[in-house]
């Protein structure tokens, strides 16, 4: 399809232009539909003759259950962030990325290992469609609101927090749907709250402000993380913005 074709063609070019030659890499994979054909490349690149010896000493950072399935069903090295606290570097996908390569980023529920992954990284690249691009974060496309993972019996206080403190129009703590019966908990045990602030002018003030409630564990507003965006577009090419 037009979409996965420009999400698969944003993840082979930032996999096949970062693939510099460091011997023993770690590499933090993130979670979502995007980074599914960044581990993808590196299976790929693993089975090839000429790269099996150079990819099998990668050693992969997961960023939650869907991630470390990714690894494993690429055929890739598993390790534990605790064993690897120094991150070469990170691939993820975003929800939004505005102009200042500010993300929102939570749309999967992972954010909090995806940030423990992307600011422990020299590098922290972001592959996505090129819909995900905005001027302005809440703008056009991410609707959602800024998800915020929350210790489940904080999250009361912390909505009445945002509403009452930090004007959000609208904030819900997310539901399993049918996936789930009552609220989505998190790889980390926790739940998540989306809060709509309308478009955000200011985003570092924002997770600023968020990240000093108490009961607030971390928020999707990714600020001065990403290095690079390679935004996908349907026909296949790719426009890459650092
Ligand atoms: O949940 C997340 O943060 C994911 O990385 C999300 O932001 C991107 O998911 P997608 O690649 O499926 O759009």
């Amino acid at each position: 399809s037009p979409i996965e074709n420009a999400k698969r063609a944003a993840a082979y070019r930032a996999v096949d232009e970062n693939l510099d030659v460091f011997e023993h890499k770690v590499i933090g994979i993130g979670s979502g539909s995007t980074v599914v054909y960044v581990a993808e490349r590196l299976g790929q690149y693993l089975k090839d003759a000429k790269f099996t010896d150079y990819v099998s000493k990668f050693t992969c950072i997961a960023t939650g259950f869907q991630s470390k399935q990714l690894i494993m069903d690429n055929g890739l090295n598993f390790g534990v962030i605790e064993q690897n606290p120094n991150i070469d570097i990170a691939f993820d996908g975003a929800d939004e990325v505005d102009h200042q390569l500010q993300l929102i980023k939570g749309g999967g529920a992972c954010l909090f290992q995806e940030k423990l992954v992307s600011t422990s990284a020299e590098k922290f690249i972001v592959v996505a469609d090129s819909s995900k691009r905005s001027p302005r974060l809440l703008g056009v496309n991410w609707r959602q609101g800024v998800p915020i993972e929350v210790v489940p019996p904080a999250y009361v206080k912390v909505k009445n927090e945002l509403l009452s403190k930090l004007n959000a129009a609208n904030v819900v703590l997310r539901q399993g749907g049918r996936a789930k019966a009552g609220p989505i908990v998190t790889d980390n045990n926790n739940f998540i709250l989306d809060a709509d602030f309308g478009e955000i002018e200011n985003p570092k003030e924002l997770h600023d402000k968020i990240k000093a409630m108490v009961g607030v564990v971390e928020t999707g507003l990714f600020i001065d993380n990403a290095a690079k965006v390679y935004f996908g577009n349907s026909d296949g090419t790719v426009d890459v913005m650092v």
